[in-house]
């Protein structure tokens, strides 16, 4: 599996082109009224963006449950997802990887809402770990040890984590962007979906916020087809090697790195994040 570079970002060559990423940083237009859902990848997207899905749907789960994600909420960064992207009536849900560097520029002057959602990097990296072995043209993950390394130095899509957070959490003094944790979504998913409700400016009676709650739970995504990775095709996901809707938890780490190695993260964690803008995460 090849990669490629942009500005200093690794890409699979499979997925990615200079074109695309060049188009979605310079050109592509944000509008005020879309809605953005930016994440380093494996930290809760899918669910962000059923969630999002929920609340525009005012709960009613029809939207959700009859088509697929990606065609919701495309991914700008690939190719085929911006063309839906572009296609798309507003309101618009985009999803996206990118670090900020790479973000749309248009975003500086518009008032597009923003929801940033970051996950112990740790329960990132591991879920990577275990979803990367399904796609059937990506470099094997090779040993956690190995996986670990390229992960910590940031030789992976979308680049370093740390420098993803880092870059992004500089925005947080912005009115359009909202900060919020996969943990906090699972100790709380009712009120989170207040929060996010709160920030869209959407108001959700207690009846609809239940049914955002009830369809955006582990179980009903997993039942979900058109939420789980099963519209991935064949062709390139070997669904009996890996799925999206893996376990849903929180410190599934725990299961698969060694005390050693454990520690080598906390080290790295700490030699980039000591006193990041004044922020604490729930994993800290
Ligand atoms: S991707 O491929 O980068 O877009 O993946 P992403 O959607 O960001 O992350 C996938 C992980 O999110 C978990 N997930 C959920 N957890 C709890 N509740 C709900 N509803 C939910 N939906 C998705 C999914 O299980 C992946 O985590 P792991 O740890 O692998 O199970």
């Amino acid at each position: 599996m090849a990669y490629f570079k942009y500005k200093g970002i690794p890409f699979s060559t499979e997925f990615f082109s200079e074109e695309t990423l060049s188009y979605v940083e310079n050109d592509f237009q944000l509008l005020d009224d879309d809605i953005v859902n930016v994440t380093y990848p494996k930290s809760g997207t899918h669910w962000m963006a059923e969630i999002l899905g929920l609340i525009l749907s005012h709960g009613d789960p029809s939207w959700v449950q009859s088509t697929p994600l990606w065609e919701r909420a495309p991914w700008i960064e690939l190719g085929d997802h911006l063309q839906v992207a572009l296609k798309n009536p507003s309101p618009r849900i985009l999803n996206t990887h990118l670090p900020f560097q790479l973000f749309p520029k248009s975003f500086l002057h518009s008032k597009a809402k923003v929801v940033y959602t970051l996950r112990n990097p740790r329960d990132a990296m591991v879920s990577s770990y275990h979803f990367i072995k399904g796609f059937k043209e990506l470099k094997d993950p090779g040993t956690v040890e190995e996986f670990m390394e390229r992960f910590l130095s940031g030789e992976i899509d979308f680049g370093s984590w740390f420098d993803h957070v880092k870059g992004w959490v500089q925005m947080k003094e912005r009115a359009n962007i909202f900060f919020i944790t996969y943990e906090e979504l699972q100790q709380d998913l009712r009120g989170s979906v207040q929060k996010i409700c709160h920030f869209l400016g959407k108001e959700l009676n207690s009846q609809q916020i239940e049914s955002v709650v009830e369809n955006a739970s582990f179980q009903k995504m997993k039942d979900n087809k058109m939420s789980s990775s099963s519209t991935t095709p064949e062709n390139i996901f070997d669904h009996t090697k890996a799925t999206l809707m893996r376990k849903g938890i929180s410190g599934d780490w725990k299961n698969l790195l060694t005390v050693a190695q454990s520690e080598r993260f906390d080290r790295v964690y700490w030699e980039n994040m000591c006193g990041v803008n004044n922020m604490t995460f729930p994993w800290e």
